[in-house]
């Protein structure tokens, strides 16, 4: 009986939507589905279920797709059914006395519709509500067993599945994509040992000190409670109310009044761990780390006007271009690496390493990269994915240990404890994407929406009736917590250096640009314009004054105030001086894709040069960047060869801040162009957003009416400025190319 249970579906419709976990187990084994990652074994290189998505079918290894399998559904060729399997009829009239007459209480059809409907929402995170996700893999590049024994980073070329959410933090689930904000960079890795989720930030430092002022930071930021305004923005009193009364949080504030805040996508923002974690080998050996993601894409941003213009004219911008990159196969990569210090080396620095505040300079601690992360394949389903992620920085794995960080101590209690009120119960780990490849075997029994069909009578630990199963691992392959000796009173408080608040503030801010320093100037500005409280303002710039007098001065003048005196230090100790450093910038970390995926729009009209437009879209296409005919309306222009050119989108639905560059064309077009504020306006957008501009011939004569200066300011050649007269066509696109590749010209920035 049970060798023919164990060959028979036990429910012969499941298996087409089911696979394998619809199967009686086998004696002695458990009701898990079996996956096909078991522990050791190599990750499958393709993808089992013909009953994908939209995702692109990913080249390389990605076995979180195998698991989910069981639980993909796809309707096509499929019968209309209710939730109980039964078929429907008729999906377009409730049941009802006479055609005209009121609706049965016993339409158990509609009834079962309606109220599914009802509950369709769940409550959104409390933070990080507005994010998008994407599957791929971490590979190793080596085996780093000396210091960790975390099974991911225990040989060169293993590959672990990932799947990583990126998010702002203040807006709400439907908010823009580029509002000033810090951003998510959450990876939840699918481990042989177990799931790993490293919850970071696209920024290495956090506002506060201590777990104990998170929601009060947090209910300063979202929307004031009396009118619930504004949405998804720190530019407002309460805000900076609050971290004016904060002195610990001016690093932060720094780097989230930096171009960080305004990234140009996803894929060109660094990631964080930002806490010091633990490592710890198999001999039991611990080293402090931190942990960064630094994306193959380089470090780009937008700037301010055009963020704030991307709001109306794309708010899923983020979002759309996370999806388009994957889609189309440019799969983004980051970079991992750990910044590895013993604990006698912590104790050498000028600053806490428990103190989430402070950085460790990268000149004091180099960067170890130890593998990449890949993401190549977009989720199936937003809310079954991306939305029911689970992210807590609970969840490590063997190798991996927390330190003493007290913003970490905390996070580690109030992960779990969100999941349970958005998520409905303490069984969310069972959410398909949540579920770790590694099996999962306790005695934790029941609950809300409990999957799991635990089979036998033992649900408890010593027993002899399960033959002492599921038994404890040991201390050799199971987790166990770094046995750290800490003698000390309990009390409330924080450390010395925690006090020295300014140092790092000034150090991230002497090693940014000129171009960058001003950013952050005009920032300071616009949000304190933005703050009604003139005491408020006052505070902020005597906060300023602790870390840099030029910029406490700038931002100063653009508020129509004086400096005031500086706001009272909390230590005497003397300020801990710091060389600057170079990788504080975000040019620094240009990229090595060059203009892959970088969007450029051709201006195109009747009477353009259809042979010149062909020809600069082609090439563009080649190198990987995405070409986009943009006209006046839709539907074909006649060229001056007696041609023709499908527009593939308007200026007034595509406008010029959805465009990394611009060409603009040679021919009778620019006549029809220069008659079209649109065009006006695109070319002066470009041009103030510091994108490079092709003009191609006549084309210069539309820049003219549009009022572009056609040098710098001084005089000298606008290197994003590139123009085909004198020249071949062909060199002037190869400048236009570099331009694109180095991405904005600020040299030219007026704002
Ligand atoms: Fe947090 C979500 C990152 C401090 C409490 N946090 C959340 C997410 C990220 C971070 C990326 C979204 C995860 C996802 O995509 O689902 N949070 C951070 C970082 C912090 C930080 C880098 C500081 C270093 N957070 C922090 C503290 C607390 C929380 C101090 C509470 C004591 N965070 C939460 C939360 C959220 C959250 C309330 C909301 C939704 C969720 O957890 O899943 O528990």
């Amino acid at each position: 009986g049970q060798q023919l249970a164990a060959a028979m579906p036990f429910n012969p419709n499941k298996p087409a939507e089911y696979g394998d976990a619809s199967r009686t187990p086998p004696a002695g084994a458990t009701a898990e589905p079996s996956t096909p990652l078991a522990t050791g074994s190599t990750p499958t290189e393709t993808i089992a279920s013909d009953k994908l998505g939209s995702g692109v079918p990913a080249p390389g290894a990605n076995p979180t797709v195998g698991p989910l399998d069981r639980v993909r559904v796809d309707g096509g060729g499929q019968r209309l059914t209710t939730n109980q399997g039964v078929p429907i009829a008729d999906n377009q009239h409730s049941l009802k006395i006479g055609l005209r007459g009121p609706t049965a209480m016993e339409d158990f059809i509609l009834r079962e519709k309606i109220t599914h409907f009802d509950h369709e929402r769940i409550p959104e995170r409390v933070v990080h509500a507005r994010g998008s996700a994407a599957h791929g893999y971490f590979e190793a590049y080596q085996d780093m067993s000396a210091v960790t024994r975390a099974s991911l980073f225990s040989q060169p070329g293993k590959r672990t599945p990932v799947f990583t959410r990126f998010s702002t933090v203040a807006g709400e689930r439907g908010s823009s994509d580029t509002v000033r904000d810090v951003r998510g960079f959450a990876v939840k890795f699918y481990t042989d040992e177990g799931n790993w989720d490293l919850v970071g930030n696209n920024m290495p430092v956090f506002f506060i000190q201590d777990a104990m002022k998170f929601p009060d930071l947090v209910h300063s930021v979202k929307p004031e409670p009396h009118h619930a305004m504004p949405q998804a923005s720190s530019a407002h009193d309460t805000f900076w109310d609050f971290v004016s009364l904060m002195p610990e949080s001016t690093h932060m504030l720094l780097w989230q009044m930096s171009d960080r805040a305004i990234p140009r996508s996803y894929r060109t923002m660094q990631g964080f761990g930002v806490h010091t974690f633990r490592l710890v080998n198999a001999a039991g050996a611990s080293v402090f780390c931190k942990f960064h993601w630094t994306p193959l894409q380089g470090t780009h941003s937008l700037v301010w006007d055009e963020a704030a213009k991307l709001v109306g004219a794309d708010p899923d911008y983020h979002r759309r271009d996370l999806w388009e990159a994957i889609d189309s196969g440019n799969f983004p990569e980051w970079e991992l690496a750990l910044q590895i210090f013993t604990e006698e080396q912590a104790e050498s620095f000028a600053f806490d390493v428990l103190d989430p505040t402070k950085i460790v300079p990268e000149e004091l601690v180099p960067l170890t990269p130890v593998g990449k992360m890949v993401l190549n394949r977009n989720p199936d389903n937003f809310f079954a994915e991306t939305e029911q992620v689970a992210f807590c920085t609970a969840h490590i794995v063997p190798g991996i240990d927390f330190s003493n960080d007290p913003l970490l101590q905390g996070r580690i209690h109030s992960y779990l404890d969100t999941q349970i009120s958005r998520l409905g119960g303490a069984n969310f780990h069972e959410i398909p994407v949540n579920s770790p490849i590694a099996p999962v075997h306790n005695n934790q029994r029941d609950g809300m929406h409990r999957q799991a069909i635990h089979r036998g009578r033992v649900s408890y630990e010593p027993n002899s009736l399960g033959g002492g199963c599921p038994f404890q691992a040991g201390m050799k392959s199971g987790f166990t917590s770094f046995p750290q000796t800490i003698s000390e009173d309990k009390v409330r408080g924080n450390p010395e250096l925690f006090a020295d608040h300014y140092s790092q503030a000034r150090l991230f801010f002497n090693s940014q640009s000129p171009v960058e320093q001003a950013h952050i100037a005009a920032a300071f500005r616009f949000e304190l314009t933005r703050v009604q409280t003139p005491a408020v303002r006052e505070r902020v710039l005597a906060t300023l004054a602790n870390v840099n007098p030029v910029l406490a001065g700038t931002v100063a003048d653009g508020l129509g105030m004086d400096v005031p005196a500086p706001l009272p230090l909390a230590t005497d100790r003397p300020m801990h001086e710091y060389e600057p450093s170079p990788a504080l910038s975000l040019l620094s970390r240009p990229g090595e894709t060059g203009i892959r995926t970088r969007k450029v729009a051709l201006l195109v009209a009747n009477g353009v040069d259809g042979a010149m437009v062909r020809a600069i879209y082609r090439s563009l296409l080649e190198d990987g960047a995405v070409p986009r005919l943009v006209g006046s309306q839709l539907g074909k222009v006649k060229t001056s060869d007696g041609g023709t050119l499908d527009v593939e989108i308007t200026l007034e639905a595509g406008p010029s801040v959805l465009y990394d560059a611009v060409v603009v064309p040679d021919g009778d077009a620019v006549t029809v162009l220069g008659r079209d504020a649109h065009a006006l306006d695109f070319v002066r957008e470009q041009y103030r957003h510091c994108k490079p501009i092709l003009v191609v011939g006549a084309g210069a004569g539309l820049l003219k009416k549009a009022g572009v200066p056609p040098a710098l300011p001084d005089g000298s050649a606008d290197p994003a400025l590139i123009g085909t007269e004198g020249g071949a066509l062909t060199a002037a696109l190869t400048a236009f190319k570099t331009a694109l590749a180095g991405h904005r010209s600020f040299a030219r920035e007026t704002d």
